[in-house]
């Protein structure tokens, strides 16, 4: 069975080198995302300094896990807060030099990575011309964005030109969680939550939720949207989001086509990353469909032998398991199939 992760993060020097320059600036910032990037990249205590030295290694201890876990292929992504920290030209040139990086990485292994590229949202028509880049000249596979930017998220209208540039380029856009946006932020800062645990899911879900109720499927109807961590659960409140949305619209919201619950099956794609739940799996197959929902470590964030065991162990067909491991990410990502 091969097997093909979805949202396994990577990192390079020349990012990692600006994000440690970055804390180093702001000593007394507060925000959740100094709170990552400073327990990761600078002199944080948190449990979260493990992660720097896995992140930077692509060929050696990477390949190695790959191998002893039967895994054979990641999609790699560069990992949160990507460049959306930065002002815009830093932004723009460091995603350029990350996609660079990772085409020439899947140069090597062709059999063993595929890429998402990154863009600087901030400056929406150099983004679209990296994103173009990235899959013309490059290869690449897909796009990974970490969710808002300065706290602005996809539906604002001056990001249209990259969501118009993912759909006619055929590539899904990943969005993948970093520290919420201020105005969420601020209950996130106690008992551990600011990251994974809790607001990343709360994040993500809120920037979901605002691309199906802003009407942009309705522009984009060919766009699609990848979400991590089973959806971070935003399929879950499809019959209340239906129900609501009507009501909404009525008291004088945008005007859809379709109900939510018809946007997230038309064009959204989840993945398994970081959650491990038969029960969450199963509910996101019968409410998304099968060919909705991707195998994903979250590598290294977290182990690869449980997301393999997981996988591995789910009550699924055969045909439904060659889907979540494989088949779904080829066709979503345009990697080949293997020959039979
Ligand atoms: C964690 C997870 C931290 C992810 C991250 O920092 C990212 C964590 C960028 O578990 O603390 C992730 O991508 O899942
Ligand atoms: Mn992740």
């Amino acid at each position: 069975m091969r097997r093909i992760a979805t949202e396994e993060a990577f990192s390079i020097p020349e990012i990692a080198h600006a994000l440690r320059k970055l804390c180093e600036s702001r000593t007394g910032a507060q925000n959740i995302d100094m709170m990552l990037v400073r327990n990761i990249y600078g002199d944080g205590a948190g449990y979260q300094a493990q992660f720097l030295a896995p992140l930077l290694d692509i060929e050696d201890e990477r390949l190695r896990d790959m191998d002893a876990n039967g895994v054979d292929m990641q999609v790699l992504s560069l990992t949160a807060p990507g460049v959306q920290m930065f002002d815009a030209d830093t932004a723009t040139e460091l995603a350029r030099v990350a996609n660079d990086r990772l085409a020439e990485v899947i140069a090597r292994h062709p059999r063993r990575f595929a890429g998402l590229a990154s863009f600087a949202p901030h400056s929406p028509q150099r983004a679209v011309r990296e994103m173009e880049r990235a899959v013309r000249e490059l290869g690449l596979n897909g796009f990974i964005v970490n969710s808002h930017t300065n706290n602005e998220y996809l539906d604002d209208p001056k990001y249209w030109p990259v969501l118009e540039a993912a759909e006619a380029l055929d590539r899904c856009i990943y969005i993948h969680p970093r520290g919420p946006s201020e105005l969420l932020a601020g209950p996130m800062r106690d008992y551990g939550m600011f990251a994974a645990l809790w607001a990343y899911g709360v994040e993500v879900s809120t920037h979901a939720v605002r691309l199906i109720l802003s009407g942009v499927f309705d522009r984009f109807p060919r766009l699609k949207i990848c979400l991590g961590h089973m959806g971070e659960a935003v399929h879950f409140w499809s019959w209340r989001l239906d129900f609501m949305s009507e009501r909404a619209q009525r008291a004088g919201a945008p005007r859809l086509q379709l109900k939510p619950s018809e946007y997230l099956r038309r064009n959204f794609a989840i993945t398994t990353s970081g959650q491990e739940s038969p029960l969450a799996l199963e509910f996101s197959i019968r409410q998304l469909g099968i060919d909705n929902v991707l195998w994903a470590i979250d590598y290294p964030y977290q182990p690869s032998a449980s997301a393999v065991a997981f996988m591995d162990g789910v009550e699924v067909t055969d045909e439904q398991r060659h889907k979540l491991y494989h088949g779904n990410a080829e066709k979503l990502f345009h990697i080949a199939p293997l020959a039979q």
